[in-house]
């Protein structure tokens, strides 16, 4: 699963990235470089669930993270439509808004960059309804004929300024869709990069973004890029100190990363045993016979059942054997639909 930091130039991409990801990139270069990064998707459950079984190591869920400039932030106005490739590939984007500078406008920026991925969405369109024509002209070809009105009906919808993912077609048109890989039909994660100055005003900034994130597959969440940044450079008990100083709980950008993994549509499902616990990727709506594939393709194979408890029942009664007495150990066939924090052990036979 990957997920591309986006926004205008120096809105703070890296600065996010490094705090996400513990790397430390040069920050403020207005390089074009991109950087990757893999990053644990926190989880407080494993570390209450190591603890109940003795688990030797935690295994966190994983997401990969891109920094991705290329937008030059300029919306209509803007001229160089080259979205790259690999940003096309992300399966969600992060939107990060410049809200610590003097004269920050994170509103305006928001639009601007939407209007730009809306323009190269368009672009692509119209070069795809043009190509297609040119081949209908000699081939007359029934599908070709179908997809250009579909092409059609997006390029209005996109004309209107909207964007792909709230478009009203039917889920067979959506697929046939895929291919296109729009820039506008990416879950989208809005992260407004505030200075020390304004958290305190976070959730007045928060209110403008209502509207736009109340729709659907959209999240908003602040983070003070800098702080966050510094954090990560100090070892434990120095971090614990500072959190303190500045009256902040969790590091914000565990929300974040949180926000993303959901907004990737994944949950996690865990397993707990000796050797560790472990948090495991699924997509929402996972059969246990498809999850036990996650772990390994013969586990799948040779599935007899799942033995699935809730993790919170896990906690409240404290082992495998007060849940049975409980009678919230439930024993699940291959099609049951898993829910994230079941705790899973699969029986399996090859
Ligand atoms: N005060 C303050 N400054 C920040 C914050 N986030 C970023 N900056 C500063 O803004 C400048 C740009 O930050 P970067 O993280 O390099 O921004 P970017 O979007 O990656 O920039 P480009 O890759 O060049 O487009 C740097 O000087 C940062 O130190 C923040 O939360 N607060
Ligand atoms: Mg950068």
């Amino acid at each position: 699963m990957k997920l591309g930091i986006i926004g205008k130039p120096q809105s703070g991409k890296t600065t996010v990235f490094n705090a996400a990801s513990g790397q430390q990139e040069a920050v403020g270069d207005f390089s074009k470089a991109i950087h990757k990064a893999i990053i644990k998707v926190p989880d407080e459950r494993l570390e209450k669930l190591s603890v109940l079984v003795s688990a030797k190591k935690i295994v966190y869920a994983e997401i990969e993270f891109l920094d991705a400039p290329g937008f030059s932030g300029k919306g209509k106005e803007s001229t160089e439509l080259e979205i790259s490739a690999d940003l096309r590939q992300m399966d969600a984007l992060m939107l990060v808004l410049d809200a610590f500078s003097g004269d920050a406008d994170p509103k305006t920026d928001m639009k601007d960059i939407i209007d730009e991925m809306i323009l190269a969405d368009q672009v692509m369109v119209e070069t795809n309804i043009e190509r297609r024509n040119k081949r209908i002209r000699t081939t007359n070809d029934k599908t070709l004929i179908q997809e250009v009105e579909l092409l059609k009906r997006c390029l209005t919808h996109l004309e209107e300024e909207k964007l792909m993912i709230d478009i009203d077609i039917n889920d067979d048109e959506r697929k046939s869709l895929r291919g296109y890989m729009f820039m506008t039909e990416k879950p989208l994660l809005i992260v407004v990069n505030l200075s020390e100055e304004k958290i305190a005003t976070a959730s007045e900034i928060e209110k403008q973004f209502d509207d736009f994130i109340s729709a659907n597959k959209r999240e908003l969440a602040s983070i003070c890029g800098k702080i966050e940044m510094e954090l990560i450079t100090l070892d434990d008990d120095d971090r614990t100190m500072f959190m303190e100083e500045l009256g902040i709980k969790a590091p914000a950008v565990d929300v974040v990363v949180q926000k993303s993994y959901n907004l990737l549509g994944l949950i996690s499902f865990l397993t707990a045993g000796e050797i560790e616990a472990r948090a495991w990727t699924i997509r929402k709506g996972f059969t246990a016979q498809k999850s036990a594939g996650v772990i390994h393709s013969d586990i799948e194979r040779g599935f007899i059942r799942a033995e699935v408890m809730k993790y919170e029942d896990f906690i409240e009664f404290g082992s495998e054997k007060e849940v049975k007495a409980a009678g919230k150990f439930r024993l699940e066939g291959k099609e049951y639909i898993v829910c994230d924090g079941d705790v899973v052990n699969f029986r399996f036979n090859v």
